[in-house]
């Protein structure tokens, strides 16, 4: 696809989403107001929306639509912004701006920062649990919850940012195995995740399955390069975050350990394996394959 028509397709999937968000979230007049608010303030704070995208992408690569795929897409989003706003505050890597906007904390203070979050991470398996799955199919509304509940647990998203924690500080500097483990938690798992969840919906065969998992996980480290990169390269402004945080604390990552260039090299080596990943598709996983290459070109 040129790359004007991809970013239009991206866009119109962004809308599907954000409506489907807007009617899975809570409404924001239901007591506790505050809470329901500050879980919509950072839910549409902005954000790419990839992760919802590439679920709703999987289920039309796996032969269903994507609109069957609009509840695991939401849920991965609300436990994405729920990663966000935790990940952001005073006693983790303390940040004021994400998605352009000042953070849950500064905007709600700490305590309903951390409730936002989650609220934001139970609602999301309500949203899952509630998928409709075709009735012959191979997967349940268990198996659903349960690849998004050990994604999310301490075994990926949560044990990622725990070695993350722990790698910190001048005196400490991670092994690229180390700084491999902890991307493949932090961020591949949760990008998997989203593509998994969206083969399930679809009846994905055990063959599709793995091929998801394999263009995810490479799509994912791919990502996490990208992201550290324009952390060096980019401004505030553009990213909607803070630039340069990496640096400024000294930061394990890519372009710290191996320069910007032998990080972009390696950022193309994985998405090239992200597509090799996406064979047995063929052109129904062209969109995928698109997607692969606009996050690698991307400049926020
Ligand atoms: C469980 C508190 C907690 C944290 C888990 C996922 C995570 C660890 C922390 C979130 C912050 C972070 C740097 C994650 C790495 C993945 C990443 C680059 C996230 C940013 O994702 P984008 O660029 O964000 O898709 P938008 O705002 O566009 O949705």
């Amino acid at each position: 696809m040129a790359t004007a028509d991809l970013k239009s397709h991206l866009k119109s999937r962004c809308e599907q989403v954000d409506s489907a968000l807007e009617s899975y979230l809570p409404a924001p007049d239901i007591r506790p107001q505050t809470i329901h608010e500050a879980m919509r303030y950072s839910v549409f704070a902005g954000g790419k929306r990839l992760r919802p995208i590439l679920c709703m992408e999987a289920a039309l690569a796996c032969g269903g639509t994507a609109e069957s795929a609009l509840a695991p897409a939401a849920s991965v989003e609300c436990i994405h912004t729920y990663s966000l706003i935790h990940d952001d505050l005073p006693c983790m890597d303390d940040d004021d701006l994400r998605r352009g906007m000042p953070t849950s904390h500064v905007k709600y203070g700490e305590g309903i920062a951390v409730l936002a979050g989650d609220a934001l991470l139970t609602v999301a398996f309500e949203i899952l649990a509630g998928t409709a799955l075709p009735t012959d199919g191979s997967y349940s509304a268990g198996d659903l919850v349960t690849e998004l509940a050990v994604t999310s647990g301490s075994r990926h998203l949560v044990g990622g940012q725990v070695l993350d924690l722990e790698g910190e500080g001048q005196d400490v500097q991670l092994s690229l195995e180390e700084l491999k483990y902890i991307h493949l938690s932090k961020t591949a798992a949760l990008l998997t995740t989203s593509l998994r969840l969206g083969g399930m919906v679809a009846d994905a065969s055990a063959e599709q399955l793995q091929a998801l998992t394999d263009f995810g996980t490479n799509l994912g480290l791919a990502f996490q390069i990208i992201d550290d990169i324009l952390d060096v390269t980019q401004s505030t402004e553009k990213l909607g975050k803070s630039a340069g945080k990496d640096e400024a604390t000294d930061k394990s990552t890519y372009p710290a350990l191996f320069g910007l260039d032998q990080s972009r090299e390696e950022a193309a080596k994985l998405t090239a394996a992200a597509h090799s990943a996406l064979a047995p598709f063929g052109e129904t996983g062209s969109c995928l394959a698109d997607i692969a290459d606009y996050l690698l070109d991307r400049d926020y």
